[in-house]
């Protein structure tokens, strides 16, 4: 069944821990109310990328928070996750439409109002823009202006979610732009506390963003 909700979605990072801490922070994350979350991982072979999707999977149904896997449409339904996440040098929407049927999650990265369209018309279920601020975490990305991210929130009916930077304290800018949700990883990722980091988010969401 597809149904999610894109307000805080978590993206994660496995880099900088023991797959125990990663595990462990990925469980506060839930914890502290993310309601979605993407496995994103660049340096993984297959098969460790596979063995962690069924990891997290695990912790993640027992949330009901749907999991999503970046790039690898093989992974996400070998994993039988919810999702998948796909960029504009993956396997195209349709493609992964087609492949994986009409019930299951695909989320698509656009920076213009022509990718976003594209993706749309594709069978895209959800997009993520940006970046709107400067990002420590490793991505080949180039800033995405907040007027863009406004104008494509109104050319698609899909929820669109910026992503790129943000933290509690700078989501202020996001005001007023129709977005369904922020993607976060370092806010989360990286905090000291990743269970009071994704509560506290999500305060100053719903504080600043009615969202
Ligand atoms: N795509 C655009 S920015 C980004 C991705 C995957 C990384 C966002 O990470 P952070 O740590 O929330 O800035
Ligand atoms: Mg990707």
């Amino acid at each position: 069944m597809k149904d999610f909700n894109s307000r805080l979605y978590f993206i994660t990072d496995s880099t900088l821990y023991e797959k125990d801490e990663f595990l462990r922070r990925v469980k506060a994350a839930l914890d502290g109310g993310v309601t979605l979350v993407q496995l994103r991982e660049k340096e993984r072979t297959t098969r460790e990328y596979l063995e962690l999707a069924r990891a997290v999977h695990e912790l993640t149904m027992q949330y009901n928070v749907p999991l999503i896997i970046d790039d690898r449409l093989d992974i996400a339904m070998a994993a039988d996750t919810e999702g998948v996440h796909l960029g504009q040098s993956d396997l195209p929407i349709h493609i992964a439409r087609k492949l994986w049927g009409s019930d299951k999650i695909i989320g698509a990265t656009a920076k213009t109002i022509e990718q976003a369209t594209e993706a749309y018309e594709q069978g895209a279920d959800y997009l993520g823009v940006g970046a709107i601020y400067p990002t420590t975490t490793k991505v080949k990305t180039i800033l995405t202006s907040t007027e863009m991210l406004d104008k494509i929130c109104h050319a698609v009916p899909i929820p669109v979610n910026a992503i790129g930077g943000l933290n509690k304290d700078n989501i202020d800018v996001l005001k007023n732009i129709p977005i369904a949700g922020v993607c976060v990883v370092s806010a989360v990722m990286k905090a000291e506390d990743p269970k009071k980091a994704a509560e506290e988010l999500s305060a100053a969401m719903s504080k600043k963003l009615n969202l």
